[in-house]
């Protein structure tokens, strides 16, 4: 069967390359680059898409243009749609194709999903000098600014580095990631990572950059070979890597963008002043309660969020986490029970099959954004938070052997401790290490939500 391509009939041209990403993971190619196709002026904002860790997008998606199929499940069926803001597509480590783009005026915005972990931040935020990776970077940057480099924010800081050489003028990051005010929070890292290379570029970023900040929200779950199967009868061609998404999306953005960007808001995206609080209610309310069911509910047998909802203790402790959290979000009742109802109908959704060992990747790096500042907040309040109890019981589990398998780059300091001797000295132990310890309150409810869990 035919491979989909530009030269098909029907098929759009790809424009020219404005925007660079990357981590083109699922995620990206069923939210912000779904945006930019839908975009009203999308033919001239293309986007040049690098892959993460592993070549795969690059190596499904250049032999088809970069085009590929969102496949949108929603509860009365499928709807099938061919995206093609991707105008190209590489490997992570063409490094001077990258250079080549930020050394480019018209080149407007550099887009990052990288996962939380991709940022290499240290506890403070800044760039965290001790990896390895980061460090190579560094003494690669010190040598030769052309040099190759891996982490995220040395590959900022590289493209700034040849922005800066060419003269091509502002730009604006902006990240797609779960982090809390995650436009200043890679402004930091990058800041940081500027200062060990060439302390002059740090002026030079805070005059030419603009780190804008955005909240995502659609569940994109990993791609199966049904998906492949049914886009192939739907669309007539075949797809290596098609995109399954559920119906439901969200984004908010706020930022200057200096050199411009496309009209995302007539594809429905929100410019806001502030993302904060838009980002606050999606990190508790959504994250949250996800990794909540990804640990407890693998815990208990099930392997998809579907599944984890439907067991009534799951939801009893998803529902008592909305509680906590409603407490401290500082927003209307009625605009918290309607995102909370919807969200009881998306994680229903049986279709999107979205895995609870894929949400339970990198713990380490997402309790401590999205589940310990609400458990903090609540112990400062002088409440007990069952719901957040029960999550930290479920990661202590997991990181003992129970439910999804640990897949996870820094949780070397978390296992040790959740391994440490019995529960009784586990469970303090990983508290302390997030920043709960020296609470008998919060240990005893820790405990009591391991039964509850086992129960
Ligand atoms: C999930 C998110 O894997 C996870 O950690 O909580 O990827 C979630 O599906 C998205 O943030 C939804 O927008």
């Amino acid at each position: 069967m035919t491979r989909l391509s530009r030269s098909l009939p029907g098929m759009p041209a790809a424009a020219p390359v404005r925007i660079v990403h990357l981590g083109v993971g699922n995620f990206y190619r069923a939210h912000a680059a779904w945006y930019t196709h839908h975009a009203p002026d999308a033919a001239a904002w293309g986007i040049a898409a690098f892959t993460g860790r592993r070549p795969d997008a690059a190596e499904a998606l250049a032999p088809q243009d970069g085009l590929y199929t969102l496949v949108t499940k929603g509860a009365g069926g499928d709807a099938t749609e061919v995206i093609g803001s991707i105008a190209a597509v590489h490997r992570s480590d063409e490094h001077e194709a990258y250079l080549g783009y930020l050394e480019d005026p018209a080149v407007a915005v550099v887009s990052l999903t990288v996962t939380e972990a991709g940022y290499r931040r240290a506890d403070d935020g800044t760039i965290d000098r001790a990896d390895r990776a980061v460090a190579a970077d560094v003494a690669g940057l010190a040598g030769d600014p052309r040099a190759a480099v891996t982490t995220a924010p040395m590959k900022l800081v590289a493209g700034l580095l040849a922005r800066r050489a060419a003269g091509a003028g502002p730009i604006a990051i902006m990240s797609c990631d779960n982090l809390p005010d995650n436009g200043a929070a890679v402004r930091a890292v990058v800041l940081s990572a500027a200062e060990t290379v060439d302390p002059a570029l740090v002026a030079w970023i805070e005059q030419n950059v603009d780190f804008a900040s955005s909240m995502v929200d659609r569940i994109t779950p990993a791609t199966t070979d049904e998906d492949r199967a049914l886009v192939r009868e739907s669309i007539g061609a075949q797809d290596a890597s098609p995109v399954p998404t559920e119906p439901f999306s969200e984004w908010v953005i706020s930022g200057t963008f200096p050199a411009g960007r496309p009209q995302w808001e007539a594809a429905g995206a929100q410019l806001v002043e502030d993302v904060e609080p838009h980002e606050r209610r999606k990190l508790w309310l959504l994250n949250g309660s996800h990794t909540l069911l990804a640990y407890a509910g693998s815990i208990r047998g099930h392997a998809t969020i579907d599944a984890a909802i439907a067991d009534p203790a799951c939801r009893g402790w998803v529902e008592q986490w909305w509680q906590e959290a409603e407490r401290h979000l500082g927003l209307p009742h009625e605009e918290i029970s309607a995102y909370t109802a919807a969200l009881l109908d998306r994680y229903a959704n049986a279709r999107v099959r979205h895995l609870t060992a894929q949400i339970a990747y990198d713990g380490s790096q997402k309790l401590p954004v999205r589940t310990v500042p609400l458990v903090r907040a609540e112990r400062a309040a002088g409440n007990v938070p069952v719901g957040g109890a029960t999550t930290l019981a479920a990661w202590v589990l997991h990181l003992r052997g129970e439910g999804a398998p640990i897949h996870d780059a820094t949780v070397a300091k978390a296992q040790a401790a959740a391994t440490s001797g019995d529960l009784a000295t586990a469970v303090p132990a990983v508290l302390d290490l997030l920043g709960l310890g020296g609470d008998d309150e919060l240990t005893t409810a820790v405990l009591t939500q391991v039964d509850a869990i086992h129960a």
